[in-house]
């Protein structure tokens, strides 16, 4: 079993839609182990974002993170990382696979409903930004 951290991001709460994400979600095979709805400040938002600090976008990024409550979510599958990947699709929904989360629901680059880690060890990292080791529920 491998865990990824997503995140339904301010758009994906704006817009009502946190039942249809995890419900693609957990469709697609995926086990809830941690959950919470929050609101990232812009120090902790530039925080989880900090290797893209040099980026153009960064601001946008920090401002539209922080704009509104979000909801991280740890997930649990084999393979979780990459087949979570697949789910949301390509980072601009205008080039996501049709059925991604991310084709389906996502208006742009920047505002594009879910984030999703990249690795197994970022993943971890970004795990225990959001939640504390008592938060962090096994399936079985
Ligand atoms: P992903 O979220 O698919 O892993 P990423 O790690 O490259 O993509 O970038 C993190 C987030 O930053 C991304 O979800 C949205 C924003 N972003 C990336 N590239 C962008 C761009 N060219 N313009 C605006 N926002 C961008
Ligand atoms: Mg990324």
């Amino acid at each position: 079993m491998e865990r990824t951290l997503t995140i339904l991001k301010p758009d994906c709460v704006r817009k009502n839609l946190i039942g249809a994400v995890i419900d693609k979600i957990e469709r697609a095979g995926f086990r809830v182990v941690a959950m919470k709805k929050t609101r990232l400040t812009k120090a902790t938002a530039g925080e989880f974002y900090g290797v893209h600090r040099e980026r153009p976008f960064y601001g946008e990024l920090v401002e539209f993170m922080s704009s509104g409550p979000c909801v991280p979510i740890i997930l649990e599958k084999d393979n979780a990382v990459a087949d979570f990947r697949k789910v949301i699709g390509a980072t601009d929904p205008a080039e996501a696979d049709a059925g991604t989360i991310r084709q389906l629901y996502a208006d742009s680059k920047g505002e594009n409903i879910v984030h999703g880690s990249d690795s197994a060890e970022n993943a971890a990292i970004e795990a225990s930004f959001f939640f504390s080791s008592e938060e962090v529920v096994s399936v079985n």
